[in-house]
């Protein structure tokens, strides 16, 4: 059973990527490891590449998000930890999965009609294929389930058609590319913007107010935490109502998912609450303690950029040795470079 997650190396990410993903790799990679495989994680500094975006940073960046994966339970020693650009297998794959792949399928991507609208100089070809990339970094590594927020559902949709129809067109009855499972949490699976709260929390769209970073100080935290948008309804009722009641339905499964409630547990804790301060109290003290320990770890880690290249290089070297003999497959069976 085999546990692949990417994550984009923003360096700064938020409540939503560590509830919706980073802390399910670390459950991930306990499971894969009791299954007797390997989990594997990737900072996607090649998808980074397709909006707009500072070449002076993106080394940092990256450094950042792999310090913020290791801090929060990554263990190199357990799992593949690697950098996209440092392994050339799925790069390969990406483009010959293309040959089975739609264009009018990458037209209706949400992500890139959200994304291209942003795009003030060029709306680049990377990013009309970034699903593509996406599917082939799990393909490339038979991934059986990847952990994942709700935002992804389509791209894991995407991945498993592309899978089944390269299988159908080139496998001669053999599952050469295995369609992985999208792994979605049952809490939190779309953290929402504080200050928009019909919104989800987002790296490139969010508000700064709304938006709680995983370095963010304590202060920082109950502030953004304190302020958010809940409603005025008369007298207050703190219940989960996605439609009508979207801040607080979002306050109500962050408090379950930092402190492993489940959203009826904390609804029916906060029963004799008068207004919504409790929740948004408890909300901020909950996210201040979960990031405590990591943001501690993360200082620690991220001072050393020798040790961290240094995990990436065996990183990249396991992830290579898992993808060739699948790329070699995928060679094979399209009729790709000599027969073997
Ligand atoms: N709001 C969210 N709630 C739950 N999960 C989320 N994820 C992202 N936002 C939420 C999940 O985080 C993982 C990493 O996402 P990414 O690599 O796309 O990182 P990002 O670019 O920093 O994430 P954003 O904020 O989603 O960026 P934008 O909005 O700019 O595209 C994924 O598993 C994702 O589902």
């Amino acid at each position: 059973m085999r546990v692949y997650s990417g994550i984009q190396p923003t360096g700064r990410k938020h409540l939503g990527n560590y509830l919706g993903a980073i802390r399910h790799y670390v459950t991930g990679q306990e499971q894969a490891a009791a299954a007797g495989d390997e989990s594997i994680f990737c900072v996607v500094d090649l998808h980074a590449t397709t909006v707009a975006y500072d070449p002076k940073e993106l080394r940092d960046r990256t450094y950042d998000t792999i310090a913020i994966l290791l801090a929060a339970g990554i263990d190199p020693s357990q799992s593949v930890l690697y950098r996209q650009s440092d392994v050339p297998e799925a790069p390969e794959l990406t483009w010959l999965l293309t040959s089975v792949t739609a264009h009018g399928e990458l037209n209706r991507m949400h992500q890139f009609k959200e994304k291209s609208a942003q795009q003030r100089e060029l709306v680049s070809a990377g990013l009309f294929l970034y699903p593509v990339l996406m599917a082939a970094d799990m393909l490339a590594f038979r991934a059986d389930r990847v952990p994942v927020g709700d935002d992804q559902r389509q791209h894991i949709e995407l991945t498993r058609d592309i899978a089944e129809r390269f299988n159908a067109r080139f496998g001669e009855g053999q599952a050469i590319l295995r369609a992985p499972e999208g792994v979605y949490p049952t809490v939190a699976a779309r953290v929402m913007d504080l200050q928009q709260p019909e919104k989800k929390m987002s790296t490139s769209s969010g508000s700064v107010e709304g938006t709680v970073y995983v370095l963010d100080e304590p202060k920082a935290i109950e502030k953004k935490l304190k302020r958010a948008v809940t409603d005025s309804e008369d007298p207050p009722r703190i219940q989960r109502d996605v439609a009508a009641k979207p801040g607080v339905t979002n306050l109500i499964d962050i408090l379950a998912a930092t402190t492993d409630r489940t959203p009826d547990e904390v609804v029916a804790s906060l029963a004799d609450a008068r207004g919504y301060g409790d929740l948004k109290v408890q909300a901020a003290q909950a996210v201040v303690e979960t990031f405590a320990p990591l943001q501690e770890r993360y200082r620690e880690l991220r001072e050393d950029e020798a040790a961290i290249e240094a995990a990436l290089a065996v990183g990249a070297e396991k992830a290579s040795a898992i993808a060739a003999p699948i790329l070699a497959d995928v060679r094979e069976a399209m009729g790709v470079g000599p027969r073997r």
